[in-house]
Formats: C-alpha cells, sequence, structure tokens
C-alpha cells in the first residue's frame, strides 16, 4: 500500500474545496496568540524542541467554539481542561477565571466574533527524559482562528464514513475521556478513513463496539429514540454531545446512551456526528451500507436547527 511521501499525495481523494476548506493553513494567517501570559504575533508564537507537549504528546487540549462574539460552553470546556490535567496530574499554570479572561482577550485580540479556539497545556520544558516532574513550568497557549472545518454541502448531503481498523484507546490503557495530547490512534483512524476516501470515520472499543469517530461523537436515530454510545465505551465526553443530549430533551425526543455495533448504524434510520468543529453533521453512509433513506433524516435536521440557534444564545460574552 502506498504510504504519501508529498502533500499532493494526501489531496488524491479530496476535492481540491473540502481541502482549502479542511486543511487551510490557520498557521500562515498573522494573529495574536496568547503564549504563557504574553500576546505574540503568529510569527513569534514558539515553543522549545524540549517542550514535553512535542516530545512525548504529554499535555492537554481544548478546541472551543466562538459564535457570534459567545464562547459556547466555555465553562463546560474548561471544567473538561481541569478534569483532563487532574487525570495526568499536571497542574494548570493558571485559574479557572485567568484562562477564561485569557481566552476572551484572544478572541478580542484578533477582533473575532466567529472562531475556532485551541486552548493547550503541555507539561512544558524538560530535560529528555520522560520524568514530568523536571519539567518546572507548564506551557499554556490559545490559538483564535476562523477555520471552518466541513464545506456544506456535507451539512447538506451527509457525509459517507467507514470504519476504520485502528481502534479507540481502552480505558486500561489511557483513559479515553482525558482530551490529552496524544492523538495518534485517531490520526491513525484519520488516514485510515482518507485512504477509503471518507472525511470521518468510525472508530470501535478494544470489545469491537463503536466508541466515536475520529475527532466526533456519533449518535443513530432509531424508530424515534436518538441512542449514542455511553462515555465508558470509549466516547470522549463531548460538548457538543452534552448540548444534543440537552436538545434531545428541549424537542422532546427520547434519548438514551447504549452499546452499539456497527450492525445498530447500519440499519439505523438516521446517523450524524458532533464536534465542536463539525458542529452536527449527518451521515447518509457507513461501510457501504445506505443509512435510512440515504438523505439527513428529519430528526437530525431539528437537531442542527437547535443547535445552530443555541450557539447563538448560550455561551460566555467575550
Ligand atoms: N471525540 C474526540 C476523540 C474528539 O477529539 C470529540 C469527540 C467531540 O467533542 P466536542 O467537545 O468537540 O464536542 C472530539 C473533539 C477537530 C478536532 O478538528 C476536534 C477534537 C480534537 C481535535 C480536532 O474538530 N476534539
Amino acid at each position: 500500500m502506498k504510504i504519501w511521501t508529498n502533500p499532493a499525495d494526501l489531496k488524491q481523494n479530496l476535492a481540491d474545496e473540502d481541502w482549502t476548506k479542511l486543511f487551510a493553513p490557520a498557521y500562515a494567517v498573522k494573529m495574536k496568540i496568547y503564549l504563557d501570559g504574553k500576546f505574540v504575533d503568529s510569527s513569534e508564537a514558539k515553543v522549545s524542541v524540549f517542550d514535553h507537549g512535542l516530545l512525548y504528546g504529554d499535555g492537554v487540549f481544548e478546541g472551543i467554539r466562538l459564535y457570534d462574539g459567545n464562547i459556547f460552553r466555555l465553562e463546560e470546556h474548561l471544567e473538561r481542561l481541569e478534569y483532563s490535567a487532574k487525570a495526568i496530574m499536571l497542574k494548570l499554570p493558571l485559574t479557572r477565571d485567568e484562562i477564561r479572561a485569557a481566552t476572551c482577550e484572544t478572541c478580542r485580540q484578533n477582533g473575532l466574533t466567529d472562531a475556532y479556539i485551541r486552548l493547550v497545556v503541555t507539561r512544558g520544558v524538560g530535560d529528555l527524559g520522560l520524568a514530568p516532574w523536571l519539567c518546572p513550568k507548564p506551557t499554556i497557549f490559545i490559538i483564535a482562528s476562523k477555520i471552518s472545518l466541513y464545506p456544506q454541502e456535507h451539512y447538506d448531503n451527509g457525509l459517507a464514513i467507514v470504519t476504520v481498523p485502528t481502534r479507540r484507546i481502552g480505558p486500561a490503557s489511557l483513559p479515553p475521556a482525558i482530551k490529552s495530547l496524544n492523538y495518534l490512534n485517531n490520526i491513525l483512524g484519520k488516514i485510515e478513513a482518507k485512504l477509503f476516501g471518507a472525511l470521518e470515520a468510525i472508530m470501535l472499543n478494544e470489545q469491537g463496539y463503536v466508541a466515536e469517530c475520529t475527532a466526533d461523537n456519533v449518535f443513530i436515530v432509531h424508530k424515534g429514540t436518538i441512542i449514542t454510545p455511553a462515555a465508558s465505551q470509549g466516547a470522549l465526553k463531548g460538548i457538543t454531545r452534552g448540548a444534543v443530549i440537552d436538545i434531545a430533551a428541549e424537542l422532546g425526543v427520547p434519548l438514551r446512551e447504549s452499546d452499539m455495533t456497527r450492525y445498530d448504524i447500519w440499519c439505523a434510520d438516521e446517523c450524524f456526528l458532533t464536534g465542536s468543529g463539525a458542529e452536527v453533521i449527518p451521515v447518509v453512509k457507513l461501510d457501504g451500507r445506505v443509512i435510512g433513506t440515504g438523505k439527513p433524516g428529519p430528526i437530525t435536521h431539528r437537531v442542527l436547527e437547535a443547535f445552530r440557534r443555541r450557539v447563538l444564545i448560550e455561551g460566555t460574552r467575550i
């Protein structure tokens, strides 16, 4: 099997428009980055080659959205960041109030009202051994960028996705609820999806049950009920997932967490994915099986509409 050696090969299965939107180089855009207490130009925003975030993926992060001047569910993101940091015994260098203020200020400094925010805390600079206790000071940075993840046609027509061989990391190795900088499983899943010509992929847990996608949670609709795998099956407790659980209650649509196999998705009436980047995106095919009518379904539409209403009113004003 050919593994690409240059970016042109990566493009082979994607339309140019998808490529540009998915991989628009945020790093090439001039912006202000929050880095360890200061705002610096993106060209100056650099971390050391001795940073353990780079050397070992030792750190935690959040991907957050700003909608019309409101940061969606910021408190929940900050709480998840605190839990992730606690789980890896990383002491956050700032208080919740300070991180909230820095996040809002990063958006303001860049004149943004709609953005994707990446908040990263690494173990910081240390020596070449693993020992995190030799890293005296965590590194924290915040990027607020205009990136948009999927082209509109995928919201209109739905995604065709595949199940990939790489498994979601299991709780015996690393609790999957930790949003750590170790994304290699998910990255291998993404590469495999690409090799099959898909933009997203279902990842199974070690027992073969559906966990989630590479960067999104998964939901199905079956006979009027919305179903999603439990966090204990390897799903990240996604903030968008939490919003959809609230939306289902608001809409009066029953929702439950349940074990899920690929069969359940193949035979579902509807399927959709959720994530801070993707929001709520319909899926119309898995592993070559058409889901439901092959078009985004009515409950998916209602959830997506309710989500788009909610993001404009719910959140922290920057
Ligand atoms: N599962 C995984 C493994 C994730 O990384 C989600 C689910 C959705 O969670 P939220 O809280 O965003 O609703 C994520 C999201 C991206 C991107 O490009 C997203 C994530 C990580 C890296 C990239 O959208 N996390």
